[in-house]
């Protein structure tokens, strides 16, 4: 059947080329070439070009109105405000030189059809024009750029010491969001502190305990499988390649017990780790600091004008004021399910569409009960806790004394 329809193509292309050689054919007997340029016909192709030039137009305002809605949302933060006047300022400029240049484009096309009565006029250089079309917009460029970085330094300046300090972590395929709690201090963190208690790897007493104890026993395990493996063989290098890693990840959470004290690790105690929906205080700046385990995501909240990358190994952020709470929002909008939303704007991988969390704009008051209600990071391991600090100081003189030999 393919085979058909390609010889069917070939056919219609031969068919169609010999046809027009006909017509053409036909017109050289008629006395018709096709150097020489009707008069009607061009007239009646100029007036086309301002038909055209009209509908052109009338789709432009037609676009506006029915899709100029579907844009950006209502902005609910502080700088969603100069976001949007910056945006609409550079909107001005764009539809300005499009409806000048467009309009001048149309006319000049359907005025200046090919007539016998006149001739065209040779202009090799003008420095007037030169001028004009060169400066213009490079006023206009200038006045741009300088507007726009003005507004982009003071959005992405230091963000206020009495700002809330959250945690979002991004991996495939989801976020978790950790918030500093009392202190308002987020505890280290670390990959290699990375389990399934500990999917954000805060770094407290705790986990450098338990990290260092969960390796040890990995290394018994391999070591004892190492003796079992045929000398020589492809197990034993992939073994003794494994105990390597091991060995090496034990070193590096072991500098993290060799400091002087662990108390810098206790800012990890009371975070917040939370998952599926976050809640942020309204007129109160919310600083949020990005992580990423796997790969590239960007977060963004589209209602507060944020986005920013989650990059692996390199920690970014981003602060802004919400303005407007969720309730009000529902209110403004009439839709009783509105919900704000943070969400992955980077192609990330299969399950991408399913990076989604809900943020809800509240009161103070409301924020504060319902962080008091989160679990506390260490919440679940409280019980073996407040010893530990002397274990480590154990495991360290340990350490120091391997170390000397
Ligand atoms: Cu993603």
């Amino acid at each position: 059947m393919s085979l058909l329809a390609i010889v069917l193509t070939i056919l219609g292309i031969v068919a169609l080329v010999q046809l027009v050689r006909v017509f053409e054919l036909g017109a050289k007997l008629r006395g018709n070439t096709q150097d020489s340029v009707d008069y009607n016909g061009n007239k009646l192709n100029g007036k086309l070009w301002l038909i055209f030039g009209v509908l052109y137009f009338a789709f432009f305002v037609w676009l506006v109105m029915e899709y100029g809605d579907k844009l950006l949302p209502v902005a609910a933060s502080e700088h969603g405000a100069v976001i949007d006047s910056l945006m609409n300022f550079n909107w001005v400029i764009l539809i300005i030189a499009f409806a000048g240049t467009h309009i001048l484009l149309f006319y000049f096309a359907s005025k200046y059809y090919w007539s016998p009565k006149r001739r065209a006029e040779f202009i090799t250089h003008n420095n007037k024009l030169e001028l004009i079309w060169t400066t213009l917009p490079a006023i206009v460029l200038a006045v741009i750029i300088i507007y726009g970085l003005t507004a982009w330094n003071n959005i992405t300046d230091e963000a206020p010491e009495e700002a809330v300090n959250v945690e979002i972590f991004s991996k495939q395929f989801g976020w978790t969001a950790r918030f500093a709690g009392t202190d308002n201090e987020l505890g280290e963190s670390n990959y290699n502190f990375i389990t399934g208690a500990n999917p954000l790897g805060v770094i407290t007493p705790e986990t450098i305990k338990s990290r260092i104890e969960d390796i040890k026993e990995d290394i018994e395990r391999i070591e004892g499988n190492l003796a079992n493996a045929p000398e020589g063989g492809l197990r034993e290098k992939e073994l003794s390649k494994e105990l390597d890693n091991k060995k090496r990840q034990l070193q590096t959470i072991r500098t993290y017990s060799r400091k002087n004290t662990v108390e810098p690790y206790r800012a990890g105690d009371d975070d917040k780790v939370v998952t599926g929906e976050i809640h942020i205080p309204v007129n109160k700046t919310v600083n949020m600091h990005f992580r990423s385990q796997d790969v590239i995501h960007s977060a963004y909240m589209p209602h507060f004008r944020a986005q920013m990358n989650c990059v692996p190994g390199t920690p970014t952020r981003f602060h802004f004021t919400p303005t407007i709470t969720t309730k009000e929002m529902r209110a403004k909008t009439g839709n009783e399910e509105f919900d704000y939303v943070l969400f992955c704007n980077k192609i990330c991988g299969a399950a991408h569409y399913n990076m989604q969390m809900t943020i809800i704009v509240e009161s103070e008051e409301d924020y504060e009960s319902w962080l008091a209600e989160q679990n506390t990071f260490t919440s679940v391991e409280t019980a073996e806790n407040r010893s530990v600090n002397e274990e480590i100081e154990v495991e360290k003189e340990n350490n120091d004394l391997a170390t000397t030999k």
